[in-house]
């Protein structure tokens, strides 16, 4: 089985979770992507009624639209029933690296409103520890001399290693801009950055930074695909 299709199975595991009328957060990226397509393809075909979609990201919001699934924001549905979304990275207490595809403050907002959060994921992304793989930590920074939070992020974590790097276009040195008019700093860590909760509290109390991708105690059911079949995991 490819990738694709691994995603595309934990994917369409999640939205059997999904009920008529529920109020539901549509993740963004290449898994949530099948579960927003499958949602739209239920919609049509009657098997679902009365969905409001609350999309993470406005290429999410894109695709949700083009699916036929009515949307609406968290400003009118500060609650909602269910979220499905993909991850970077899972750690053995559901602990979450999200954000590489640059939209973890929409989702982190979407995703912490939500009476249940099932998060969907190839085998791949099963990690020991957090930010362990030597992958992109990302976190949202204003733009307003990024230089000086990027560096205040690097030292935060100097232990462990850290490089910050601002995360920009491939070819040009043009930042990546989020959905938000943000910046990215990505932090890459050579050694294993111990207390998550710890990390996170230091992090976000940079001032310039606006979010991190450590999504922690916030999935309710992880759901893996792998070659010898689908795992569920229920915190
Ligand atoms: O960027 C994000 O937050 C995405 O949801 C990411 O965590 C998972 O993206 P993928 O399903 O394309 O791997």
């Amino acid at each position: 089985l490819t990738q694709d299709e691994l995603k595309k199975i934990a994917a369409y595991k999640a939205v059997e979770y999904v009920e008529s009328g529920m109020v539901l957060g549509l993740g963004t990226g290449s898994t949530a992507k099948h579960a927003v397509a499958r949602i739209g393809e239920l919609l049509r075909q009657g098997k679902l009624k009365n969905i409001v979609g609350i999309p993470t990201s406005k290429i999410t919001h894109e695709q949700a639209l083009a699916a036929g699934i009515p949307l609406s924001d968290l400003d009118s549905h500060p609650v909602l029933d269910l979220a499905i979304d993909g991850a970077d990275e899972v750690d053995p207490f559901l602990n979450l690296v999200k954000g590489r595809g640059g939209s973890l403050l929409r989702e982190k907002m979407v995703e912490g409103a939500c009476k249940k959060f099932v998060v969907i994921v190839d085998e791949s992304k099963l990690v020991k520890h957090l930010g362990g793989s030597g992958l992109a930590m990302p976190v949202e920074i204003v733009p307003f001399c990024w230089k000086f939070t990027a560096q205040r992020l690097q030292s935060l974590f100097a232990d462990a290693g850290c490089v910050a790097k601002l995360r920009t276009f491939a070819e040009s040195d043009k930042p990546f801009v989020t959905d938000n008019g943000n910046f990215i700093v990505d932090l890459y860590f050579k050694k294993d950055i111990g207390d998550l909760k710890a990390a996170s509290d230091a992090i976000l109390q940079l001032a310039g930074v606006v979010e991190h991708g450590m999504f922690l105690d916030m999935a309710t059911t992880v759901i893996i695909a792998g070659e010898l079949g689908v795992t569920c995991r229920v915190r």
